[in-house]
């Protein structure tokens, strides 16, 4: 996203978080593949996966990215991902 445009969009850029319930990572690396496949995502912004409660947070600009896409770059990568809540 260009400077640009993010300051001519600006009031499309409705900053969004959501919290995604991932099953089937194993280990760090299995974290690791996910947070970067979400993190590769156009409009999002920042990414935590937790490895014990198996969820990861998404912090996004909803303008840019549904959570749908979200599910679905999860799920290709061979992982689970569940129904997306609003994060706090
Ligand atoms: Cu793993």
């Amino acid at each position: 996203m260009s400077d640009h445009r993010s300051s001519a969009r600006a009031t499309l850029l409705v900053f969004a978080a959501l919290l995604v319930p991932v099953d089937g990572m194993a280990c760090v690396a299995c974290a690791a593949s996910v947070k970067s496949a979400v993190k590769a995502l156009p409009g999002v912004v920042g990414v935590e996966v937790n490895l014990e409660k198996r969820n990861a947070r998404v912090t996004y600009f909803a303008s840019l990215l549904t959570p749908d896409r979200i599910v679905a770059a999860i799920d290709k990568l061979g992982y689970t991902a569940g129904m997306p809540k609003d994060a706090p």
